[in-house]
C-alpha cells in the first residue's frame, strides 16, 4: 500500500475532478505490477496495473488499491467488472470512495462475489491523499483551503528591513507543492498589488499554472500593467473576480485587452465569498488555496467560507504594528494537527 500511495502521488495535482489513486499486483508476496490513475478520463489505476501484467494474474495474487475499486460508469468502465473478470481472490483497499455511487458499494460487491477485501490500510493516508477530490464529490463544492504563513506572534509582516519572506525554504517548497496540487489559488486584490506574486507553482519538477484568482470586490486592480498575474505568459489564466455593481466599462474593457478573464459576481459585500464559491462549483474547479492576508484571512474565517487551513508558523517576531491574522475570530479546538515543515511548524485540518 506504501508503493500503492507513492505511485498515485505520480499524478499530483493532475487528475482533477478524478482522484489520486495507485494500485499494485503482488503474487507470492512480491509486486508484479504497478498502475496509477494519471488523468481523468484515463483508465483508472486498477486497470492501468492489469495493463502492467500483460497476462491472468495469478492464483494466489493480490490487489493493493489506495481507493475503493469504483462499480459504476463514469468515462471508464467499472474497476469492479475488471477485477473479477480477473480472477482477483483478495482485494486490499486504503480508503472508501466518498463517491455516493460508490461509498462501499464497490466493495459490497467484491464481497458478495466471494473476494477477501482487506480495508483501512493506511486508511488515513489514503483518504488525506484525496482530501480535495473527497469535499467536491460528497458536495458538489471546491474546498477552499485558507493558507497562512505567520510568526509566533501570529503577524503576517516582518518588522520594516527583514524582507517578506516569514517561513524558511522548506515551507516555501511545501507551498509550491500545494499550488501544484490545487486546481485554483485565489489572493485579495491587497496581496496582488503590495506582493506582486505570480503564483506559479515553481519546485524541482519546473513550473505549472493554476486558475489564479484575484479577489477584487471594487476592481482596483484595473489599469495596473504592472502585476505579474496581469503580463505573464499565463495571463489568460488569471481570473480577477469582483462584485457586478462595482464593475465599470472601461475597467472591464481594460481586463479583457489585456486577455485577463473578469467574473463579474452578482451579490454584495456579505455574500462575495459565498457567490464566488458557488460559481467555482459551476465551473468545476474542485479546491481553492488561498494565500491570504489578514484582512482576507480573517473575513474567511468570520463568514466560515475556509474548509480547510493551513497555518505555518515560524518561530519569530512580527511587525509590531500589523494585526494578529486570528484577531476576531475563534478557531474550533482541536481539529487542526501539528507537524514540522524544516524549522517551521505546520498546523493543518479542516475548519468544518
Ligand atoms: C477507481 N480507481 O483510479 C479512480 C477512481 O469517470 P471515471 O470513469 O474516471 O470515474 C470517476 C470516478 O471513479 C470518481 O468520481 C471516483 O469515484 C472513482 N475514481 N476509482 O476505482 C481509480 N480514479
Ligand atoms: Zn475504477
Amino acid at each position: 500500500m506504501r508503493r500503492a500511495l507513492e505511485l498515485a502521488r505520480q499524478a499530483w495535482g493532475r487528475t482533477h475532478p478524478n482522484p489520486m489513486v495507485g494500485a499494485v499486483i503482488t503474487e507470492g508476496g512480491q509486486i508484479v505490477a504497478e498502475g496509477f490513475h494519471a488523468k481523468a478520463g484515463e483508465p483508472h489505476a486498477e486497470v492501468m496495473a492489469l495493463r502492467a501484467l500483460g497476462r491472468k494474474p495469478a492464483a494466489d495474487a493480490v490487489l493493493h488499491v489506495t481507493l475503493e475499486p469504483c462499480c459504476t460508469h463514469g468515462r471508464t468502465p467499472p474497476c469492479v467488472d475488471a477485477i473479477l473478470a480477473a480472477g482477483f481472490r483478495t482485494v486490499v483497499v486504503g480508503a472508501r470512495d466518498p463517491n455516493p455511487a460508490h461509498a462501499g458499494h464497490g466493495l459490497e460487491l467484491l464481497r458478495a462475489k466471494g473476494v477477501a477485501v482487506v480495508e483501512g490500510v493506511l486508511g488515513e493516508e489514503c483518504a488525506e491523499l484525496n482530501l480535495i477530490f473527497n469535499h467536491w464529490i460528497a458536495r458538489g463544492a471546491p474546498l477552499i483551503a485558507l493558507k497562512v504563513a505567520s510568526t509566533l506572534d501570529g503577524k503576517l509582516t516582518l518588522p520594516a528591513g527583514q524582507g517578506r519572506a516569514i517561513t524558511g525554504p522548506a515551507a516555501q517548497a511545501y507551498v509550491h507543492r500545494l499550488r501544484r496540487l490545487f486546481p485554483a489559488i485565489a489572493v485579495s486584490a491587497d496581496t496582488a498589488l503590495a506582493d506582486n506574486p505570480r503564483l506559479t507553482a515553481r519546485g524541482d519538477d519546473g513550473e505549472t499554472c493554476p486558475v489564479r484568482f484575484v479577489l477584487d470586490r471594487h476592481f482596483k486592480t484595473a489599469g495596473r500593467t504592472g502585476l505579474n498575474l496581469f503580463r505573464d505568459a499565463h495571463r489568460t489564466r488569471t481570473i480577477v473576480v469582483g462584485l457586478g455593481a462595482a464593475a465599470k466599462k472601461s475597467d472591464l474593457a481594460w481586463y479583457e485587452a489585456e486577455g485577463v478573464q473578469v467574473w463579474s459576481l452578482v451579490g454584495d459585500e456579505a455574500s462575495f465569498l459565498q457567490v464566488w464559491a458557488e460559481r467555482c462549483a459551476q465551473e468545476k474547479i474542485t479546491g481553492v488555496l488561498v494565500e491570504a492576508g489578514p484582512r482576507l484571512a480573517a473575513s474567511m474565517l468570520a463568514t466560515g467560507a475556509a474548509d480547510y487551513l493551513y497555518a505555518f508558523v515560524a518561530p519569530r517576531s512580527g511587525d509590531p504594528a500589523a494585526p494578529g491574522w486570528q484577531d476576531g475570530v475563534t478557531l474550533p479546538a482541536g481539529l487542526l494537527r501539528a507537524s514540522l515543515v524544516g524549522s517551521d511548524a505546520l498546523y493543518q485540518g479542516r475548519l468544518r
